[in-house]
């Protein structure tokens, strides 16, 4: 595996190029222009820029996320054409950088959904909570006015599309479930043969939460999906982003399995840990197997068995410390969680050495 770190470019993010390099074995940091909204191009300048910065500290830009796609290409609105001339446009520009990873979501208005972004945990830790009653009970503006608070753009979350979240709501009312696949479906054949040219691969990220929030469909969110999607089409571009934490928030999911059945399609791993509750609710933990509900360590171990060469990254983190952060994304508890992931790793690969003696 190769292990990189989330970062959110120069002067946007609270932590530094030099402190990632100070976690072992962290080659690359996954980036994107967060100050561009969906369905702008990004352009050749801008995109040199971070990697001016990357190589400035040793870091490859191999992996981009997110490139979000345009409400109109989700929803199938005949603007769509445009966005996605546009995101080609981006696919070549982010190969100019390196770029062999992009990964994106296929989710209807909002990407991730919590409740709490500080939820206090036992050890006086806080991180991301969801609580199932109060989204099933709740206005979305409500959400957006919470999680919009933290003083930091949150992935997801940017202002211009939560503009028009009325207007979005709006028009989900006639695409259903299967009308999201067709709506994949056509950017994907679009966008395919590009990522082919380009030698990038398209990774999908699973939704978070793994099911519907507010009515609106939602689709990349268990093992049978995730067949679906894969079957759309045989482009070695075509691959997934396999999140643990989001997909791990049903218990209904079992990630290594998912991992030894499609390991040679993900093309990005994140990795995390979610405590689950028997009410639906769920609490962001360490990535330690006995913090959670999600095995980690059999996780890793899919992936070791697996001979997994693809990309790392720890996905959320609690807040330690009272680090000043943005939610989800301090550097203490994601540090910590890339130690844990080496830990194991390194154990699985002496496992195989002693065995091989
Ligand atoms: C989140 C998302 O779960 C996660 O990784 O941080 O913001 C995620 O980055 C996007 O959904 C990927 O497109
Ligand atoms: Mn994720």
């Amino acid at each position: 595996m190769q292990m990189t770190f989330r970062w959110y470019g120069e002067g946007n993010d609270s932590v530094t190029l030099e402190q990632i390099k100070q976690i072992p074995g962290v080659e690359g940091v996954v980036w994107a222009l967060h100050n561009r909204p969906a369905g702008e191009v990004w352009t050749e300048e801008e995109v040199m820029e971070v990697k001016k910065q990357a190589d400035a500290n040793g870091f490859h830009l191999d992996v981009v996320e997110s490139i979000n796609v345009h409400e109109d290409i989700k929803l199938g609105r005949s603007s769509r054409d445009e966005y996605i001339e546009n995101y080609k446009i981006s696919l070549r520009n982010v190969a100019k950088a390196g770029a062999k990873v992009v990964c994106f979501n296929f989710m209807p208005v909002f990407d991730w959904t919590r409740t709490d972004l500080y939820k206090e945990l036992e050890d006086g830790s806080t991180a991301l909570f969801y609580e199932k009653s109060k989204v099933d009970n709740m206005d979305p503006n409500e959400l957006i006015s919470q999680t919009t608070s933290s003083g930091y753009t949150m992935p997801g979350w940017e202002p211009e599309r939560l503009k028009m979240i009325t207007e979005s709501f709006k028009a989900y009312e006639s695409v259903d479930e299967e009308q999201l696949w067709n709506n994949l479906e056509y950017f994907l054949h679009e966008i395919l043969p590009i990522a082919e040219e380009e030698d990038i691969k398209m990774a999908i990220h699973p939704d978070d939460p793994p099911w519907s929030v507010f009515n609106l469909p939602r689709i990349i969110n268990s093992e049978s999906a995730i067949e679906r999607y894969l079957a759309i089409s045989d482009s070695p571009s075509h691959c997934l982003t396999l999140c643990s934490g989001s997909l791990g928030a049903n218990p209904d999911n079992d990630i290594p399995q998912m991992i030894r059945r499609f390991a040679d399609r993900i093309a990005f791993a994140h990795i995390r840990n979610v405590r689950i509750y028997d009410n639906g609710n769920f609490i962001e933990t360490s990535h330690r197997t006995q913090d959670g509900s999600v095995p980690i360590d059999d996780i890793v171990k899919a992936y070791h068995e697996a001979g997994f060469k693809g990309y790392v990254r720890p996905d959320h983190g609690r807040h330690l410390w009272k680090e000043d952060c943005r939610p989800g994304y301090g550097l203490y508890d994601r540090a910590l969680g890339i130690m844990y992931l080496w830990g194991l790793w390194d154990a699985y690969e002496l496992e195989n050495r002693k065995g091989a003696e």
